[in-house]
């Protein structure tokens, strides 16, 4: 049920596996929340929405049901970035102004899966029914999700208008733009008529990942944490193609724990298989199928029918797809690590570690 997955969700703590001590990165997370807080009521009390008092408690539910609450690895990650960058203790304010960026990813996150969960058909998401799949929201939850990422310009404007960076802060958030395309290959390649595995390789689904999610994922933490530094991100072109490169990383991560996850971790039920996406898993089967088996996934593959869905999941044991995971996870982990090591900046180097052994081994 969704209460003993919650259950489960809150007693799976993640080891500590972040740069920063444990005690640190505790207080790192009080502060964070408490920064939540004061947002939340700063959007909810803006005079610029108008709300009346029913709106302005639905907001307020609805922020709190689908902004915090998932690893926010993004949201942190630019506090954690911020601080190894600078490279000296914060001043309160800026720990502020880094947990409120943070927040900024987290609200964007919100916005995405929001819609995702809606296009995906998805039920549970971070161990709850998915915001739409409340019988008293139901499609209500798009012009939330639209709410949600009409807060981010309310944030930033409150918070950074006086900044010299603050135009290219919100170039940076514009820019996610770049999502929406992966998301409609993402879909559209699932579309009935338009359903061929034969279009499905490992490069189609590099492009899908790359677009829908490495960009703000892994990228935007690190970007907003240099522009907080007064940085120009086109000088650190190079560091982007690591980042970028440690995104796709990410969403293969995504597209295994879908199929072979523990929804009492992942906090979520795959829908991958039977909504014929175009997964890390299935191009890396059709790679390694023989004809045979090229026919076994055309025939179940794509299916809403538990049977197919348990069809598939047997060829891709025989194809031995997660031995053949976990050697792309340590093969990509070493070629990142190469391509860190011989960054100019140490700080840098630092950053993209932390984010590295965030992500290596993640089963959630
Ligand atoms: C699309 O990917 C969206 C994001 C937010 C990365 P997905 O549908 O595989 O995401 P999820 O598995 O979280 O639904
Ligand atoms: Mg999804
Ligand atoms: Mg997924």
């Amino acid at each position: 049920s969704v209460g003993k997955l919650k259950n489960v969700l809150h007693c799976h703590k993640r080891s500590s596996d972040s740069l920063l001590s444990t005690t640190m990165s505790n207080d790192l997370k009080s502060k964070f929340m408490q920064v939540y807080d004061q947002l939340k009521s700063e959007l909810i009390h803006d005079p610029a929405f108008e709300f009346d008092d029913v709106s302005r408690q639905w907001v307020d539910k609805m922020i709190d049901y689908n902004v915090p609450g998932g690893k926010m690895f993004r949201g942190l990650s630019v506090v954690e970035s911020y601080q190894l960058l600078k490279g000296e203790e914060l001043a309160d304010g800026e720990v502020f102004l880094a947990c409120a960026l943070g927040w900024c990813i987290e609200w964007l996150q919100a916005y995405f899966l929001v819609l995702d969960d809606i296009i995906d058909d998805s039920h549970i998401r971070r161990g709850h029914p998915c915001w739409f799949r409340l019988p008293e929201v139901g499609m209500v939850a798009v012009n939330d999700a639209i709410l949600l990422r009409s807060h981010i310009p309310r944030i930033l404007k409150k918070h950074f208008s006086g900044k010299a960076y603050y135009v290219n802060l919100l170039d940076l958030f514009n820019e996610t733009f770049k999502r929406y395309r992966g998301e409609m290959i993402d879909a559209i390649t699932t579309l009935v008529g338009e359903k061929d595995l034969s279009k499905y390789s490992l490069s189609l689904n590099r492009q899908i990942t790359q677009y829908k999610c490495s960009y703000y994922s892994c990228y935007l933490p690190f970007a907003c944490a240099l522009l907080m530094l007064g940085e120009n991100l086109d000088d650190h072109a190079q560091v982007k193609d690591i980042v970028v490169e440690m995104g796709i990383y990410a969403q293969v991560q995504d597209d295994y724990l879908d199929t072979f996850g523990d929804p009492n971790v992942v906090g979520k039920i795959g829908t991958d298989i039977e909504n014929f996406k175009c997964s890390w898993l299935v191009a890396k089967a059709l790679e390694l199928s023989n004809e045979e088996q090229k026919k076994i996934l055309s025939k179940n593959y794509g299916i809403k029918d538990p049977v197919k869905v348990a069809n598939v999941k047997k060829l891709y044991h025989t194809l031995n797809l997660e031995g053949v995971y976990q050697d792309y996870e340590n093969k990509t982990r070493e070629e990142l690590i190469k391509s860190i090591d011989v960054l100019p900046n140490k700080a840098v180097q630092a950053v993209l570690r932390s984010f590295l052994k965030k992500l290596f081994k993640r089963r959630k």
